[in-house]
């Protein structure tokens, strides 16, 4: 159990059952006041069970004083940052699309228990996950240091209640490669460009590699031999199987999101690939560019499913005029050549 764990990053089996037997929750109407509140749990590394974490129970609330625990009070401020991100990229945030839905109108609850454990894996739990089920976000202890890590839970909400990407498979590997890029672009917008893209690099939680994934050279064993994910299409690297469980994770969804990790790096930071040479879009560009993708693809797409979205996508922002940052034409030819140096797009 601990050896997937640290194999494959930070998700687990008990967030996709969840989110594949609750599905998305439907958007609240809610025309005035917050979007949203952070409600913070603490489970202390008990294993209590992951239900329950609401106002009663939790350490901080939207609002209210610091807890004076340390995994709580950065998880409240660096899910409030995330929220921040996503408020730029569409009027009003997320909250009423991936929050718990509140009674009469009131804004829905983020609900986060921080120094959590699962009963899949033993305390304290080396990993991350999120339960759209719960509409929660559940801690290890030390996991509430890294922004990307929890940027990259709340994504998995945010694709459970958009293209609701099936989490095996191809689509797994693109639901997970959605939430690493968004991630990663979340934290380059919020903090600037320190983190290289790469996930996890401020985690310091022992047997968790630092980093955990690298977007600009995915082929980096980071976990030990063998461990490299596929930069293209056609990468011996690409992992296949004839039947997906969660023994195989669910057919190898945190290899394969290198192909679509990848392609989101050319196309915000550029470079020379497959023999192409690709000038960048840059982070805003293409923080807008995969917020409409996430809104274009449905539950089966296939990568050559997402290098059409991603040329659909950013066809659709050059027609839109109240942009800041206009699209041109010489940004979607860099998506395009994106996306056909790492083999998605013909
Ligand atoms: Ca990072
Ligand atoms: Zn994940």
């Amino acid at each position: 159990m601990a050896k997937r764990a640290l194999a494959v990053g930070i998700t687990t089996a008990a967030a996709v059952a969840a989110s594949v037997v609750h599905g998305p929750t439907a958007a609240s109407a809610q025309p005035t006041g917050p979007k949203f509140v952070r409600v913070v749990c603490d489970a202390r590394n008990s294993g209590v069970a992951l239900t329950g974490c609401v106002a009663a129970r939790a350490v901080r609330v939207e609002g209210g004083p610091a807890s004076g625990v340390a995994d709580a009070d950065a998880a409240y401020e660096q899910v409030g940052r995330v929220m921040d991100f996503y408020a730029r990229l569409v009027p009003g945030g997320v909250g009423s699309l991936i929050g718990a839905p509140g009674r009469d109108g009131s804004p829905a609850a983020i609900r986060i228990t921080v120094r959590a454990c699962s009963f899949f894996q033993a305390c304290p739990m080396v990993n991350a996950f999120w339960s759209q089920g719960e509409h929660a976000m559940f801690l290890g202890a030390g996991f509430s240091r890294a922004f990307d890590v929890i940027a990259h839970e709340l994504t998995h909400g945010v694709t459970a209640a958009t293209s609701r990407l099936v989490y095996s498979g191809e689509s797994g590997a693109i639901n997970e490669s959605m939430s690493d890029v968004l991630a990663e672009l979340a934290e380059q917008t919020e903090f600037g460009l320190h983190s290289a893209w790469v996930m996890g690099e401020d985690l310091h939680v022992p047997g968790v590699p630092n980093p955990i994934r690298d977007l600009a050279d995915p082929t980096r064993p980071l976990a030990g031999p063998g461990t490299g994910q596929p930069d293209r299409m056609g990468s011996p690297l690409y992992k296949r199987a004839k039947a997906c469980s969660d023994l195989n994770d669910y057919c190898f969804v945190h290899r394969n999101s290198g192909v679509g990790n990848k392609t989101a790096y050319l196309i915000a930071v550029g470079g020379t690939f497959s023999g192409l040479r690709i000038v960048g879009i840059g982070v805003a560009k293409a923080s807008k560019l995969y917020w409409s993708v996430e809104n274009r693809l449905g539950p089966r797409a296939s990568y050559a499913t997402l290098g059409r979205t991603l040329l659909t996508a950013c066809n659709a922002l050059r027609r839109d005029v109240k942009l800041t940052q206009r699209f041109t034409a010489g940004d979607c030819a860099t998506v395009k050549q994106a996306a056909r140096a790492t083999g998605i797009v013909a």
